[in-house]
């Protein structure tokens, strides 16, 4: 296993559309493996693909609290291959999302708070089924990464650039301090 280097914006491989996965094989699970070591030591609770730079459509969620202290943490790891939303409610609220790519960068995003999903699991079984609170939220934010789309493209223009600038200073800062 191994722990990968995450991209981050303005990487243009973030704005890339993955492709389907053709069979869930053991070259598949090794980057899952992968993808889970990466996202547990980051730590964030969903990670895609193309994050580590690898433009398939497989993405890992685990939705354990990255914070919690002391004791185990219970894991919950769930894979998703080839995802699709088969259906969604109308019913939309606000969560307020980060992204390991635009890191340390918060806003409230809204989004249907119920889905209907198809995907195949790491053994290449098909699931179909409904998901709702923080699962809901993670599956469509690591699906838009599948589809090039960041939480930040469904902001207004005003709150992206701002955030986009914060992110910016931020990395000026901590270049300064690292010196
Ligand atoms: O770790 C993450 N936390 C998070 C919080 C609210 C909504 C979505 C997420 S996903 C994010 C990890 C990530 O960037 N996945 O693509
Ligand atoms: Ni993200």
């Amino acid at each position: 296993m191994a722990i990968l280097p995450i991209v981050e914006v303005p990487d243009p491989r973030l704005r890339q559309i993955s492709q389907p996965v053709e069979g869930v094989d053991d070259d598949l699970r090794r980057l899952i493996d992968d993808m889970f070591e990466t996202m547990y030591a980051a730590p964030g609770i969903g990670l895609a693909a193309i994050q580590v730079g690898v433009p398939k459509r497989v993405l890992v969620i685990d939705l354990q609290e990255p914070e919690e202290e002391g004791g185990d943490p219970v894991r919950d790891p769930r894979v998703f291959v080839n995802p699709e939303i088969v259906a969604e409610s109308d019913n939309e609220v606000p969560y307020n999302e980060g992204c390991l790519s635009v890191p340390d960068q918060y806003a409230e995003v809204d989004r249907p708070d119920r889905i209907r999903a198809r995907w195949l699991d790491r053994d290449g079984v098909a699931h179909d089924e409904e998901i709702d609170g923080l699962l809901a939220v993670c599956l469509q934010h690591e699906m838009d990464h599948l589809n090039g789309i960041l939480f930040i493209d469904h902001l207004s223009r005003l709150k992206r650039e701002m955030l986009l600038k914060k992110l910016t200073k931020q990395r000026r800062e901590q270049g300064k301090r690292a010196a």
